[in-house]
């Protein structure tokens, strides 16, 4: 479903096994050095939703090949094999011609669990306009999805669940976003995870 110009939800992209596959990666992702992190913000705030990176490194509001805001290590490296799901993703979503030409090189991988979410705010530290790639496991969440003006209305809001696809390219890029709840006990039995996993590929433009 085309949510807006250039956003595409597509439900259960991910099957059965493929959801598994990239719970036991990211898993092994989570694990130290560089692993999963409470990213804390220049105001003095802490993010609710623990993180991970591959590729590059982000902290509040720039990219790094180091973790600079944790145990100081260089980032994991980004798969080949995640940049060809992300391609594969856009070219599902948006059309061939929206791939793009730079190889996606990022993922960030957010963990939500309890009472995380994540406040309305835009991707802007990417020096790239590729679409985002956003992939969700476990529990289910209400996705706000909101204009590339302010973080309030108007603003629709969509429920993401284990499996799903979403694409954010062209206008939609620069859309305010958030995660104001989770919805506890709905992820998949065979997955085997409490609480919400979300993945996003990303060309740095670096
Ligand atoms: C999440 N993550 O569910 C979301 C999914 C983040 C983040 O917001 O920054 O890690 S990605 C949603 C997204 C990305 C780029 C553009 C737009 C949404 N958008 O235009 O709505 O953890
Ligand atoms: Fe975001």
């Amino acid at each position: 479903a085309e949510v807006a110009a250039g956003a595409v939800h597509v439900p259960d992209w991910l099957d059965e096994a493929r959801q598994r596959d990239l719970l036991a990666a990211c898993r092994e992702w989570a694990r130290p050095p560089a692993g999963l992190r409470t990213v804390r913000t220049p105001g003095g705030g802490t993010m609710t939703a623990r993180q991970v990176c591959l590729g590059w490194h982000w902290y509040p509001y720039a990219y790094t090949r180091t973790v600079v805001d944790g145990d100081g290590t260089p980032v994991k490296p980004f798969p080949d094999w995640l940049g060809e799901l992300g391609r594969r993703a856009v070219a599902d979503t948006l059309g061939p011609d929206a791939v793009p030409d730079a190889p996606y090189d990022i993922a960030l991988i957010n963990f939500y669990d309890g009472d995380a979410r994540m406040g309305m705010h835009r991707d802007s530290d990417e020096k790239s306009d590729a679409p985002v790639v956003s992939l969700s496991l476990g529990d289910s969440c209400v996705f706000r999805f909101g204009n590339t003006r302010t973080r309030a209305k108007p603003y629709t809001d969509v429920d993401l669940r284990s499996g799903d696809l979403f694409v954010f390219g062209g206008p939609s890029r620069l859309a305010y976003h958030g995660v104001p709840r989770l919805q506890p006990g709905t992820a998949p039995g065979p997955l085997d995870l409490t609480g919400r996993l979300n993945i996003t590929l990303r060309v740095s433009g670096l």
